[in-house]
Formats: C-alpha cells, structure tokens, sequence
C-alpha cells in the first residue's frame, strides 16, 4: 500500500509535500536522520525550571511506587521532549505541534466515560486531576519511527479512572478518542488519517498499573504539543497507542478499530507493542536514535522487547504470537 499525503493546508515552512515518516520513511532515510540530529547532551533534574511563559502550571507530585515506574536513563531534556512531538491534528513536521497547537482549548474540558460500565460519568477535567494523587514516573517513549526519549511524566494509573466508572463483565477492550476540532487544528485538513484519532487497549492491558493517564510532564501540566490536559502513556508499546487529548473513553466488547491500524492495517496493528524482532514492513526496529544524543558519533540504542518492561508487560502476552498480534 502506498499512501501520500499533501500539504496539509498551512504553513509548513519549506516543505509542500508531506510525508509523514510513520508512512513513508525507509530506514536508509531513518539512519540519515539519526545522523543529521543536532542538539547537545540533556542535562536531567533540573526540568522544573526549563519551562518559560509556556502555560503550563506546576504540579506537585509523589514519587511513583508501581514496579518499573522510575527509569534510570538520563531524562531527555524539556526543550526537546516539547518541540519534537507527533501531533498530526497540528502538522506532519515534528516542529509543527509546538507551532500550531497553542491554538488548543484546554479550559473547560470534560471527559466522557461511557459504554459498558455501571456508573458511566462525565468527568470535568479539574475533578479528574484530583481523583488520585499525582505521581512522577519516568518512562521511555519509543516512536515506531525509529527514535525514542525519556520523560518525566506526571500521572496517575488509568485503572483508578476505571475502577470510578466500574466495567462491567462483558468489557473486553477500551476505546479512547481524541479532539478533532477543525476550528483550532489546521491538521484535520490533511487526509492522512481518519479523524478524529482514536486508540483501544485490551481490557488488562488498560488496567495494567503502568498504564498511566497523563496530566503533566516535567512537574508541570501537559503543554499543547504534548497532548494537554490529558493524555495515555504507554510506556511498552509504539508512541503512536499513547493518544492525546482524549475527551471521550469508551469500555466496549469488542476490538475497536485504531487510526493508524485504518490507515496501513499491514503497517500498525492492534497491539503494536515494542518489538525489536518484528521489523516494520519499511524498516527494522532493532535500534532507536536517543533524541538529544545529537552528532554525527552518536551511538544508536538497541531497542528492547517491550520497550524494557517484559518483566511488568510480558504476562499480559503469555501464548501469544507476537509476529502475528504485532
Ligand atoms: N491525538 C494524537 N495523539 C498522538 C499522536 C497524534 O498524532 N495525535 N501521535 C502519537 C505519536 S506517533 C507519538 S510518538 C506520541 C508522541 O508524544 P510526545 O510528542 O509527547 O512525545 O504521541 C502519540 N499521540
Ligand atoms: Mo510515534
């Protein structure tokens, strides 16, 4: 399959012709870019004070205790981890989300939870801030495109969310969805996807404790470009499955279809957990380029099944035929 898309209706800077990597990028295009990347060495720790007049509000946290929560890697800086974003309702270009989404209204803004639970509720999103304490956990981020970071997120597990609404006993899978707002998101133009972004997760795989519902980053609120005011991060599986902006979360029977899987069904399925032995059709994922570990010498990561959280993770997929529930 072959999918292309075109300019996107707004100012991309040079480029006329987008094409988003996660469609269209061969590897030999990926390892160029590995060695294209510029910037130095991130400085981890020092997060709180990164952020200038961007919005966001500081947050106080607790140091999460979930196994796995705390990766020891060297957090990617600020700067980086919030002007290198996918975000495609704001562009194809990583730089375009920073660009484009201060437009976002992220006040008021409510989250409906629905389907097949006993207490369906639509929750005002200052009442979903408070409804568990708020803990920093550090995970790595890993990009089906080849690259990956470590952020400080800023969270509580999405199965305290669950256990509010309680799913009922035909509940399989959970559907998120996401805004699409045309009005503020010049990327809803563009064809490249079927808007607006939706993502599913197997019922234990959403209320896997890791699973974490994303209101900040770098003790700070989520900015724009990183999916304000709430988001999914899913440490084990591709980037893409970590959907952001969700106003709605629906706990339905059966498999909900995804917007990537719609879009290359061959290229992105349902799973897409992190698997260094199941190459992308267009590429490998045995390596990832570290964003931040800049110049022409740095050393690609081996990029680990499940992103390294087999020992949290790899229960959940016991039996299973990772080549073909890739
Ligand atoms: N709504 C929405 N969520 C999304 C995306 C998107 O385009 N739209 N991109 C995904 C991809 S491909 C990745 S890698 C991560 C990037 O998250 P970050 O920019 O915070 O690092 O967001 C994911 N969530
Ligand atoms: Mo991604």
């Amino acid at each position: 399959m072959l999918i292309r898309t075109h300019n996107a209706g707004f100012d991309h800077g040079s480029s006329s012709d987008i094409t988003p990597q996660h469609l269209y990028m061969s590897r030999r295009e990926l390892l160029k870019l590995g060695a294209a990347g510029g910037s130095a060495l991130a400085v981890g720790g020092a997060w709180a004070q990164a952020a200038k007049s961007d919005g966001t509000q500081p947050m106080s946290t607790v140091r999460s205790t979930v196994p796995g929560a705390i990766s020891m890697e060297t957090p990617t800086s600020f700067q980086d981890a919030s002007t290198y974003n996918n975000y495609y309702e704001f562009g194809l270009d990583k730089s375009d989300p920073a660009r484009y989404a201060h437009t976002l209204q992220t006040r008021p803004w409510t989250v409906k939870v629905e389907g097949l639970v006993n207490k369906p509720k639509t929750f005002d999103i200052e009442e979903l801030l408070k409804l568990s304490a708020q803990e920093e956990r550090i995970y790595r981020l890993r990009c089906v495109e080849g690259w990956s970071m470590v952020i400080p997120w800023v969270g509580y597990s999405l199965s305290k969310l669950l256990a509010q609404v309680e799913p009922q006993g035909s509940a399989k899978y959970v559907e998120f969805v996401t805004l699409a707002d045309s009005k503020t998101m010049p990327g809803l133009r563009s064809g490249v996807l079927d808007w607006p972004y939706t993502e599913g997760l197997r019922m234990d795989e959403a209320m896997h404790p890791l699973s974490l519902l994303t209101f900040g980053m770098y003790g700070k609120t989520l900015t724009p470009q990183n999916g304000a005011p709430v988001r999914l991060v899913l440490p084990w599986k591709y980037g893409f499955k970590s959907a952001k902006s969700i106003v709605t979360i629906r706990v339905v029977e059966k498999q909900p279809g995804t917007a990537w899987n719609k879009a290359a069904r061959n290229e992105y399925g349902f799973y897409s957990n992190v698997n260094p032995d199941v190459p992308h059709p267009r590429w490998s994922q045995a390596t990832e380029r570290r964003i931040g570990e800049g110049g022409l010498f740095a050393k690609r990561h081996k990029t680990l099944l499940f992103n390294g959280y087999e020992a949290q993770v790899g229960q959940l997929y016991a039996g299973m035929d990772l080549r073909k529930d890739y």
